[in-house]
């Protein structure tokens, strides 16, 4: 899938900014046809943003169900007899849309784009409506999986109570969280374009696949350096371009291609679309992570996508400044905890050189303690079949970018459980079929003798909590339980260790020495005991403190508005750890 890009063929309008707004409270919009006429009595709503927190009302807040947008564009005439697409890079997590009050697209999935050309449905030389109703609603179908329940009436619950029960521990942000635009592009077309490349010695090779609307097939490609000088050119939907002397993609160095393509035709080219391309390798051998032959040790985060006020909702300002403070801080790499994020940020690592896994939305597959989760009216048959959707459409979208250097199929699933394996091989087996450039990995939160998925994984991922969860307050107990835990894993897959998650919550501004949990002084020791650690093991691969910033979750009792796991706060402000990180991540090679 083709990230919305402008060219010489290619006009792209942005549809950012106030549409018109209403929470579907009584579950009527779809029987009343609210897709018919323009909305009643609309509040404004920014897109993208999580709606939640732009009111001050609590009951819009904490919602549960469909809400309603609508705008307005004027579609002028010169755009007849040319294909335009309305391409939204989310919605969270279900969504219908309609143009003009004829349905366009419905997808399933809180965090991937979807498109739908509606070329046929515009009134040219006029205006046009687009109206789009997303649920926030959780099932055992979906991924992530949760519950809405609507207990009987009775001293607990009064009548109608309905609420949704999440498994994660983020909140439930909902909404158009990422741009919406419209692409213009010719009848005939280029649809997808897929590289892949290769290294020997001084020289590369990229081999791109381009798939063309309408069963043409006349393509003429052409790599471009950064300075635009070209370096390789091709003709036909399949080739394999050599560079000579090639500049390759590196995590802190990163270079990068372009690959021009074109569909030619008399005169002018029919279309073109220009691909940046990353060159680069990825091996795994039993201690270490290598690219480019390079071993690599991550040092980085797990992350969320949100802030104050907008929740999830894509920003360009905060995603530079959460790259501008990878940078400072000396991390070369992040995870996508936990799900996919926003195409922008992937276009940002490609090009500040920082490495990514990307993670699928599997997370709370972990019904602990209530019970079995991997069983036939939980997480079954339905939740893997949407998985798998969710996987086909990640390769899709994130195969082309050098950032991505694994994927990851879940975390913390309960992969304990026997039901787990045929569960998750199939997910596997599906990252490698559709791509086999890349390690897979699955995070767990078991031991090495009671995880049954990590054996299938190519690197070990493995998230620890010593002193916080387990043996809460004993940082003295950290190295001994670290250490003997990591090399049981090591030892029993022979795979190289990332720790991707480990951390305490500090709330900013407490403090108390000796370290007591919760204090900034308790972040660091904690932090200091497992480096210790890592430092000792040449196995290790790699470091993912959890968590990059401050981030909200459901209310409950273990969190202090919010998740105070991070590094920074949600303002992005330096708490104390974060001085030290960036001592340590700044001197290690
Ligand atoms: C975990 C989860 C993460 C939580 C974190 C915590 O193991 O993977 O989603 O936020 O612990 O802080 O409890």
């Amino acid at each position: 899938m083709l990230y919305p890009r402008e060219s010489e063929t290619r006009f792209v309008k942005d549809l950012s900014g106030l549409w018109r707004f209403r929470c579907d409270r009584a579950e009527e919009g779809f029987a009343k046809r609210w897709f018919d006429a323009p909305l009643r009595d609309p509040i404004l709503m920014p897109v993208p943003a999580s709606y939640n927190d732009i009111t001050q009302d609590v009951t819009l807040r904490d919602h549960v169900g469909w809400v309603w947008y609508e705008t307005t564009l004027f579609a002028p005439a010169s755009w007849q007899g040319q294909s335009v697409l309305l391409r939204f890079g989310s919605a969270t997590h279900h969504a219908t849309a309609w143009v003009n009050g004829r349905e366009v697209v419905s997808h399933k999935g809180g965090y991937m784009p979807f498109e739908a050309e509606i070329a046929g449905h515009l009134h040219y030389g006029e205006e046009n409506r687009i109206t789009v109703a997303v649920s926030n609603m959780l099932d055992w179908t979906t991924i992530p999986p949760g519950q809405v329940k609507t207990p009987p009436e009775g001293p607990r619950y009064p009548k109608g109570f309905k609420f949704q029960e999440i498994y994660q521990d983020f909140f439930n942000y909902s909404g158009l969280h990422r741009p919406v635009r419209l692409v213009v592009r010719p009848k005939d077309h280029i649809e997808d374009i897929a590289v892949r490349t290769g290294v020997r010695g001084r020289d590369a090779q990229v081999f791109y696949a381009v798939t063309l609307s309408g069963g043409r097939r006349d393509v003429r490609v052409r790599l471009l350096d950064e300075k635009g000088r070209v370096v390789a050119r091709g003709e036909g939907l399949k080739g394999r371009l050599p560079v000579k002397n090639a500049r390759l993609w590196f995590p802190g160095k990163a270079y990068l291609y372009t690959l021009e393509v074109e569909m030619p035709a008399a005169g002018r080219p029919e279309d073109i679309y220009r691909q940046p391309v990353g060159i680069r390798t990825i091996k795994v051998t039993k201690k270490q992570f290598r690219i480019n032959g390079k071993p690599f040790y991550f040092k980085g985060f797990g992350k969320h996508e949100d802030a104050d006020i907008r929740g999830k909702g894509h920003d360009d300002a905060t995603d530079l400044k959460d790259f501008n403070l990878l940078g400072w801080i000396g991390a070369n790499s992040f995870r996508t905890s936990h799900y996919p994020y926003s195409e922008e940020i992937m276009e940002l690592a490609d090009r500040l050189g920082v490495a990514v896994i990307d993670e699928t939305p599997a997370v709370g597959l972990n019904y602990f303690p209530h019970g079995k989760t991997f069983q036939p009216d939980r997480v079954g048959e339905g939740s893997q079949a949407h998985l798998l959707q969710v996987i086909r459409e990640m390769v899709e979208r994130d195969r082309n970018h050098p950032c991505v250097v694994m994927w990851c199929v879940a975390n913390e699933a309960a992969t304990e459980e026997p039901e787990s394996v045929p569960y998750f091989r199939p997910c596997l087996d599906l990252f490698r079929k559709l791509d086999s450039t890349r390690p897979v990995s699955i995070v767990t939160c078991c031991d090495p003798d009671t995880c049954l998925c990590t054996g299938m994984a190519d690197v070990v991922c493995v998230n620890r909590y010593y002193s916080w969860y387990n043996d809460p307050g004993r940082l003295d107990l950290v190295e001994h339980q670290l250490e003997h835990n990591l090399r049981a894993w090591h030892k029993k897959f022979g795979r190289p260790v990332i720790v991707t998650e480990y951390g305490a919550d500090a709330v900013a501004g407490l403090h108390a020495d000796p370290p007591v949990m919760f204090s900034e002084e308790y972040q660091v020791e904690m932090l200091d005991r497992f480096h210790r650690v890592f430092d000792k093991l040449d196995f290790m691969a790699g470091e993912h403190v959890w968590n990059f910033a401050d981030f909200m979750t459901r209310q409950e009792i273990r969190r202090v508005v919010g998740n105070r796991k991070g590094v920074f706060t949600r303002e992005r402000q330096p708490k104390m750890i974060a001085h030290a990180l960036r001592r340590r991540w700044t001197r290690l090679k």
